[in-house]
């Protein structure tokens, strides 16, 4: 890959985190082997009623990559994967690994808003979907974008199947470098449009390796992959792949919801798994009701946004296992509450990071650190955080400091055990539910509507999912009869992705301004609620 479209580690750390045994020159290609060579007969991979066994996945990575080949993807290419929680979505991502392609991971509520711009801004050579999932029709999607080559996961239509690439005999490919990017992972990011992260074998590796030992993960885990698979907490904290490091098997569903997930667990004896928090809570309910036998489940991970002390405490007693919280975020660090944690510790801070190496600076607003145990911004740098974003040389002088920490966005607290407390956030996002979306995204789609003047989105609280989105829209003329139907079906329209269309829209005369003029943010959060 051109060295420009990413910020390589400087070659001092890399020397570093070498010695240190963090990057150990593995590769993805290389470990599916390595397992497959361990233990070729134990599952690896469970979905309905198939059943993949380390040498399935293995030999499928290989025909595939193949195939792949022949269709003309090269190392160093781009492909966009939007494949629900699937066997084939590892099937896809290995045979891209050991081709060297790499897999831009989108999710399965993207649409061709989102998908185009993946395409286009990554120049991608291959798109691969499913044909159906969740009511909706990729093959429709793929129609509205650009790309070379879309490869269909069941009914291809017009497209290449991918079953039609996966009868090709295995053929020699050169390795990847363990410090080459493996993939390009999804920032939940605060801009106009998404930015994307470039993980290396090296660091990748390192995260999830650790994190497997962090939770204890052997060749007995069973990890219920519960969250879309290509968020980077089921994927990597420990994940599935942490799983698959330790010899485990992955059990994978479509839905996280307890109806499916919960006979899931029964029948596949589930230890452990990750959830964000309104998931984790519309759990805790339904168990107390449920007939199927949870007792098998272990370990509950809740990540990806605040979980109250009043949720924390509720969770593991209704479920019957430990809780941990998880602090993490694409761009790399991970934090862990651990196994010796005292409860309160467990149910009060977000954890403490993977790494010793992990380098936590929590700084004022104008980079100057705060008095220990006082509120600031976190900033990292370490072994698997990356230094820049792909392909955004401006926008990576604002994200990162000089010296290479990368600006969270995240207002955190460190206790004396070196926990850290999630406070706030600085950067102009919503979490809903764990959902990241960029308020100046679907600002500039706003915008694009004829009838608006001004939008801006904020996030309000919400007791079920912590936070939704609520949009202040200017009218262009005043009394033009302009609703929030209107704007919800023209987002749809634009091919924005339904859990980034605005929960609320407020009808206003103007926005409020700061005192240099500009829109505030905190005042409209502040202003009350009218619908
Ligand atoms: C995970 O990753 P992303 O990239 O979707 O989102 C990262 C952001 C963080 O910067 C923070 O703002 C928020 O999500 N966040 C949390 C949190 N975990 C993530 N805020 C409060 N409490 C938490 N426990 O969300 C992610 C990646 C790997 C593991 C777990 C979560």
């Amino acid at each position: 890959m051109h060295t420009d479209d990413y910020v390589p580690y400087p070659e001092e750390f890399a020397r570093r985190y070498r010695a240190a045994g963090y990057w150990r020159d593995e590769t993805f290609g290389q470990m599916l082997r390595d397992r497959a060579a361990a233990h070729g007969d134990r599952i690896a991979l469970v979905s309905g009623g198939e059943r993949w066994t380390y040498r399935d996945l293995d030999r499928r990575a290989d025909r595939l990559a193949a195939g792949l080949r022949r269709l003309g993807v090269r190392a160093g290419d781009r492909v966009v994967v939007q494949l629900p929680t699937t066997p084939a979505f590892y099937e896809v991502c290995f045979a891209l690994f050991r081709l060297g392609a790499l897999p831009v991971f989108a999710l399965p509520a993207h649409r061709s808003a989102e998908i185009g711009y993946f395409c286009e801004f990554t120049e991608a050579v291959a798109y691969v979907i499913p044909d159906r999932f969740a009511d909706f029709d990729y093959r429709a999607l793929a129609a509205e974008v650009k790309v070379p080559h879309v490869i269909v996961d069941g009914d291809a239509g017009p497209y290449t199947s991918l079953d039609s690439l996966r009868g090709d005999a295995p053929v020699p490919l050169p390795a990847p470098a363990p410090d080459d990017i493996a993939f390009l992972q999804l920032s939940g990011g605060s801009t106009g449009v998404p930015k994307l992260i470039p993980r290396t074998h090296d660091d990748y590796i390192y995260s999830f390796r650790a994190s497997a030992e962090i939770c204890a993960l052997s060749e007995d885990t069973v990890y219920l992959c519960a969250l879309p698979a290509a968020h980077n907490f089921p994927m990597s904290s420990p994940g599935v792949f942490g799983t698959l490091y330790a010899g485990g098997r992955a059990v994978l569903i479509p839905h996280g919801g307890p109806d499916t997930a919960f006979p899931a667990i029964a029948a596949e004896k589930v230890t452990i798994t990750a959830l964000v928090p309104p998931l984790a809570l519309l759990w805790a309910d339904a168990a107390a009701r449920t007939a199927h036998d949870l007792s098998s489940l272990r370990l509950l991970q809740v990540g990806g946004a605040k979980l109250s002390e009043e949720a924390a405490r509720r969770i593991g007693p209704a479920l019957g296992c430990d809780l941990q919280q998880v602090f993490g975020m694409a761009e790399g660090l991970v934090n862990y509450t651990r196994f010796d944690d005292p409860e309160d510790t467990v149910v009060t801070t977000q954890g403490r990071p993977i790494s010793p190496d992990d380098e936590i600076l929590i700084v004022d607003d104008h980079d100057r650190p705060v008095r220990p145990g006082q509120t600031g911004h976190l900033l990292t740098r370490g072994p698997y955080t990356i230094r820049g974003y792909y392909r955004a040389a401006e926008h990576n002088r604002v994200a990162f400091t000089a010296d290479g920490h990368y600006r969270t966005g995240d207002l955190v607290r460190q206790t004396p055990t070196g926990h850290l407390i999630v406070e706030g956030r600085a950067k102009d996002q919503i979490n809903r539910g764990g959902e990241k979306i960029a308020a100046e995204e679907v600002e500039n789609h706003l915008l694009a509507h004829p009838a608006v003047h001004d939008a801006s989105v904020v996030a309000v609280p919400d007791t079920y999912l912590g936070e939704r989105t609520r949009a202040y829209i200017v009218p262009r003329t005043p009394g033009t009869p302009l609703g929030a139907k209107d704007l919800r079906h023209f987002l749809r329209e634009r091919g924005l992705a339904a859990y980034k269309i605005p929960d609320l829209f407020e009808f206003v005369e103007a926005l409020p301004t700061t005192a240099v003029g500009k829109i505030s943010k905190a005042g409209l959060r502040s202003l009350p609620e009218r619908t």
